[in-house]
């Protein structure tokens, strides 16, 4: 697949293509990565399952933007073209901000590292006894930087946020981070999915602030089953876990570039995708 189209940015999974008039397109690939490499092998429609997954949850977070004033940057997902049909969104061209609008309702990864030494994830102190996997008291706004390609995001206090931004934009920011997370957690709270943590980017239009990116999809964020939450573990990935159990099984050294993957644990991740779409929007993936 070669799009005839200026390629603007290309992630570990994704590629951004200026599609003139002011807007760009999105697109997604089934490339799929564990512990920090891209795999060589790719889980068939995950671009579709996770680009059909974001025009959803645009859609269902259309009424928390409009109360903040904001909106979104999809214009289409139909309207694309066919070499890439069904993965790819074509959406409004942005000014992007310069962070990482992560927002958490249960303490996982770098924000447990981070709290167990120092009861705090940068300038937010939380209660003491958390454990990975704790549900927080309220969802707290964790932002990041936005790294170079091949670093980690790197948490940064909110006053950083305030440098990049202004203060005023900071504070909408969180509030809308926090209004979007909580919304989205209670909707996958009714389909039996935690919402442990998100992130968001955000553009500008002017002075209008623009949710942009995909959205709440698991390249995004960390689902786990709410059947089998229990704080004190980590939590079994809802799409990636039969992968990095088998990467681990496999005696991989997570240096190395990694192995080719066996057809049953590509197709049971790709169920898993196909599940994770359908439980949440309650709608069969075409
Ligand atoms: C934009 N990224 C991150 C995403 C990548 C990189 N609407 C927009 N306007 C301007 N810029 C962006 C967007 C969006 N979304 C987002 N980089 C630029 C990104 C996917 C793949 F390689």
């Amino acid at each position: 697949m070669t799009l005839d189209l200026p390629l603007v940015a290309r992630g570990k999974v994704r590629e951004i293509y200026d599609a003139g008039a002011g807007r760009l397109l999105l697109v997604a690939s089934d490339r799929i990565s564990a512990y920090d490499h891209v795999l060589p092998t790719p889980i068939p429609d995950k671009g579709r399952v996770l680009t059909q997954l974001s025009v959803w949850w645009f859609d269902q977070l259309t009424p928390v933007l409009s109360q903040f004033g904001a909106s979104h940057h999809l214009i289409s997902a139909a309207d694309v073209p066919t070499s890439v049909a069904g993965r790819a969104m074509l959406v409004r061209r942005l000014e992007m901000l310069p962070v990482e609008c992560v927002a958490r309702g249960y303490l996982s990864g770098s924000g447990t590292v981070e709290y167990s030494k120092t009861g705090s994830i940068r300038d937010v102190v939380l209660p003491p006894g958390l454990v990975e996997g704790s549900k927080l008291p309220s969802p707290v706004f964790t932002p990041s930087t936005k790294a170079e390609a091949g670093e980690h995001d790197e948490a940064i206090d909110f006053s950083s946020v305030v440098s990049a931004v202004g203060a005023s934009r900071a504070e909408h920011l969180r509030e809308l981070t926090l209004a979007l997370y909580s919304r989205a957690a209670e909707i996958a709270a009714g389909a039996g999915i935690v919402l442990a943590d998100t992130k968001f980017e955000f553009g500008l239009e002017g002075d209008a602030v623009v949710l942009g990116d995909e959205v709440l999809t698991p390249d995004s964020s960390r689902f786990w089953p709410s059947s089998t939450w229990s704080p004190g573990a980590v939590q079994p990935s809802y799409d990636k876990q039969y992968v990095r159990d088998w990467l681990t099984s496999s005696g991989w050294d997570r240096i190395s570039p990694p192995p080719e993957l066996p057809e049953d644990v590509v197709a049971a991740t790709r169920e898993r995708y196909i599940t994770a779409y359908e439980q949440l929007t309650g709608r069969a993936f075409a």
